[in-house]
């Protein structure tokens, strides 16, 4: 009789431990892989510490902080299908282009992998979600305006870009070139798009190449970190600071310096540390399946707070904010 109520217990127990077998068990240590356009970029520095910060306080996530040596789709695309052998459990993308990723990131969603996109995004069948750090349309109309008013309103003016490719350069550009078509921009004229590929030795080369041969140049906007800091040592080496304006986005601590020279009178930008403690909040939410993770719902941030997530599954954080040389060195310590 004991023999008999021994084994139908032990059956019961394996019953159990099938039956929650069966139920798909959430992972108790997750991987986040945070791919970013290239390594060495300040501002994806300081986006990594936002994941770390994120890391630290879910407790259960590690980060792996990844990226190719130049910004190129082939780099991201080869990391990503080793990113699918080590099976981590998400992937925080700031890709280098839009499409020629998305059969990839599609491949790593076939295996479960949570792809979501942010800073620079994938169309939307490569991800589950796009995390923008603004408002689009706020970020042109601020680095047109910024240029109008180191301008006067009137002049010459360049872009000097990151990748051709690149996803949130280009929406920006996009931007950009609409606003100049308002009239309160009339005298204002842009004569030359060059990309420095977020290179600091290439865009240092293409912004020297734009002064040489734009004469009547009166303003360069870099919509880039990398950009615009390259951009403002070519226009102190070139001796044209109070002829022509570099403005753009920037971080403080690499743009203190010219913001002193006069080669900077403003310049704009977001938080990359929250950008990247809001990503990776996102990813978590998703591998953790919760239930208003999609399209038309919301994540929940942690010190950001809850962000909606829209119809076509993007979201946005705060305003870019200005600095100019009454704040940028108090700035300059945090990123
Ligand atoms: C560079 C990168 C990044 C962009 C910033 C403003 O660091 O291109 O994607 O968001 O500039």
């Amino acid at each position: 009789m004991k023999l008999k109520k021994i084994v139908m217990a032990a059956v019961a127990a394996g019953l159990l431990v099938a039956i929650a077998g069966c139920k798909e068990k959430e992972p108790d240590h997750i991987r986040i892989a945070m791919v970013v356009k290239n390594l060495g970029n300040g501002f994806f520095d300081a986006a990594h510490n936002g994941a770390n910060d994120a890391a630290r306080e879910l407790k259960n996530v590690e980060i792996i902080y990844t990226g190719p040596t130049t910004p190129s789709a082939e780099g991201q695309i080869e990391i990503i299908n080793s990113l699918i052998s080590q099976k981590v459990n998400a992937i925080v993308i700031s890709a280098n282009d839009p499409n020629a990723l998305v059969p990839i990131t599609k491949k790593a969603m076939g295996r479960g992998i949570k792809v979501i996109s942010f800073d620079s995004g994938l169309a939307p069948e490569g991800r589950l979600m796009q995390l923008n750090p603004s408002n689009a349309d706020l970020i042109g109309t601020k680095q047109v305006q910024m240029a109008a008013d180191a301008i006067g309103g009137e002049g010459e003016i360049a872009i000097l870009s990151a990748s051709a490719q690149a996803t949130n350069q280009n929406i920006w550009i996009g931007v950009m070139k609409k606003v100049l078509q308002q009239p309160e921009y009339s005298k204002m004229k842009l004569v030359a798009t060059v990309y420095g590929d977020d290179q600091s030795d290439k865009s240092y080369r293409e912004a020297i190449g734009l002064l040489r041969s734009n004469p009547h140049l009166k303003a360069i906007i870099a919509p880039t970190t990398v950009g615009i800091n390259a951009a403002s040592k070519a226009v102190v080496d070139e001796h044209l600071v109070g002829k022509v304006f570099v403005t753009g986005l920037g971080l403080p601590s690499e743009m203190a310096g010219h913001v002193k020279s006069g080669a900077v009178r403003e310049f704009a930008i977001w938080n990359p540390i929250d950008l990247g403690y809001a990503a990776t909040y996102a990813a978590y939410e998703f591998v953790q399946k919760r239930p208003t993770a999609h399209p038309g719902g919301s994540i929940s941030a942690g010190r950001m707070g809850a962000i909606a997530i829209d119809a076509n599954g993007e979201g946005a954080m705060a305003p870019p904010f200005t600095y100019d040389k009454s704040n940028v060195d108090k700035f300059a310590k945090i990123f």
